[in-house]
């Protein structure tokens, strides 16, 4: 494996690993957006790659990645994931981080078959939630055997919380099943989907507050609620998710251009809060992930 040579905000050099950090991760793709309205939107294994190399640049440090087939739709064809899984490997030090959610359409056969494709990492959702005008479903025996599944792989989840009553449901699944792989529970709160929790101040609060003690989390506002959210969890030691999977207006009136562009202010952001852009190896000791 070759390691590309990243450069790094100046501000961590002499830091203590791990010291008031964020870490950010970057969702560069998702599975709702259509490539020909959203021109940006990576979805070739060269244009992921690129963009993982632009974004960890940036300040990135792990990657949530959905995959598209040859039409730019979304799959969970484990041959692709695997070579995802080695090409963003060979062309950053990212932590890879795999959708086990894919898309509303996706069966639990192959989200379960996700966690072949080896990665560092993987989402998972603690319950079924309202998606829109769709249901994203995530029923109790389908995230006891996914959990279940990451434990036996030693492979990461991060839990994917979309409202309060998910965060219920992870209590249960830790009560249920024990600690992850890893030992360290780390949650990312998806808020501002419609039928989800609201992306506001308030509830980045109130969700935060509700997690298991020592448990680390980040926040990812989704479409307007991007900003709020991002300055909440800023603000509230928490740390942040930005990425076209989940924002795509930069400004009003202004598109999103590139990925990076979100990792860096986020980064930004987080440098003016005096927690500046984690990096990899600092974030792998966080999430108690293996080097490799
Ligand atoms: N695409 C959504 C239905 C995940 O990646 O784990 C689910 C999602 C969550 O994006
Ligand atoms: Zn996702």
């Amino acid at each position: 494996m070759t390691t590309a040579s990243v450069s790094r905000p100046p501000s961590q050099a002499g830091r203590p690993p791990g010291s008031a950090a964020t870490l950010i991760t970057v969702a560069p793709t998702g599975a709702e957006l259509d490539k020909g309205r959203v021109p940006a939107l990576p979805v070739t294994l060269d244009e992921l790659v690129t963009t993982a190399v632009d974004c960890e640049a940036a300040g990135a440090a792990v990657i949530h990645i959905h995959i598209r087939d040859a039409d730019a739709r979304p799959t969970l064809d484990l041959t692709r994931l695997k070579d995802t899984v080695q090409a963003v490997r060979e062309a950053t030090s990212l932590i890879v981080q795999l959708s086990t959610g894919g898309a509303v359409s996706d069966g639990f056969g192959p989200r379960l078959a996700v966690l072949d494709a080896a990665p560092d990492a993987c989402s998972l959702t603690c319950g079924t939630v309202n998606f829109g005008d769709e249901v994203f479903s995530n029923p109790w025996p389908f995230m006891k055997e996914l959990y279940a599944k990451t434990q036996a792989t030693g492979v990461v989840p991060e839990f994917e919380l979309f409202d309060m009553g998910q965060v219920a449901a992870l209590h249960r699944l830790l009560d249920e099943l024990g600690p992850p792989a890893g030992g360290h529970v780390h949650c990312d709160l998806v808020m501002g989907v419609p039928g989800g929790m609201p992306g506001t101040a308030e509830q980045v609060v109130q969700a935060a507050a509700a997690l298991p003690a020592g448990a680390t989390w980040s926040a990812t506002g989704v479409g307007r609620t991007s900003l709020p959210v991002m300055l909440a969890a800023v603000a509230s030691a928490g740390h942040l998710r930005v990425g076209m999977e989940d924002t795509v207006t930069f400004a009003r009136g202004r598109p999103v251009a590139s990925n990076a562009e979100l990792v860096t202010r986020a980064a930004g952001l987080a440098e003016l809060a005096q927690r500046p852009a984690m990096s990899t190896g600092e974030a792998r000791a966080m999430l108690a992930i293996p080097a490799r």
